[in-house]
């Protein structure tokens, strides 16, 4: 199926880049003042760890892949959604997506973080690659094009009915 966003819903747990409490965070290190501009540090990979999410643009801090988000709090927000509709996902049966810690994926600065976070993983699926068989190369591209127009119409009943 072709995807064209991916959401963590926070389910439990608490994640920190230090071994202080303090900066107990849902989705990164809440109030380290070296990522305070940049806190987000939850990164999605394919099993060969190349990164899927978050987008290169969101990504301010390389060595250790912290990035920022819009409207997106690393301490109090209940999902994190990744959307990349102008390069669809095509997610196939038994293909492995992986959950890190930027710092813990590039084996920087990670000796001293701690915690762990469970979160429900849902992908906004915007086409299925076998219903499209036959159709020219290119389908699902267009088939999340007809989708933009409709989510500007009718964005709450189609987010209902997309996220699986
Ligand atoms: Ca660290």
């Amino acid at each position: 199926m072709l995807v064209g966003a991916l959401k963590l819903v926070y389910k439990s747990g608490e994640v920190r880049c230090v071994s202080d409490v303090a900066y107990n965070s849902r989705w990164g290190c809440h109030g380290y003042s070296s990522f305070k501009a940049y806190p987000l540090n939850v990164i999605i990979t394919d099993r060969h760890d190349n990164v899927i999410f978050p987008l290169q643009q969101f990504i301010k801090h390389g060595s250790g892949l912290w990035y920022t988000m819009p409207v997106v709090d690393d301490k109090h927000s209940d999902e994190l959604v990744f959307s990349n509709f102008d390069y669809p996902l095509y997610l196939h049966p038994y293909m492995e997506l992986r959950v890190w810690f930027g710092e813990d994926l590039k084996n920087w600065s990670e000796g001293d973080n701690q915690g762990r976070v469970c979160v429900d993983v849902f992908a906004y699926v915007i086409g299925d690659i076998r219903a499209s068989a036959g159709g020219s190369q290119g389908g699902g591209t267009s088939r999340a094009q007809s989708l933009l127009k409709n989510l500007k119409t009718s964005l709450s009943s189609i987010m209902q009915k997309n996220w699986k």
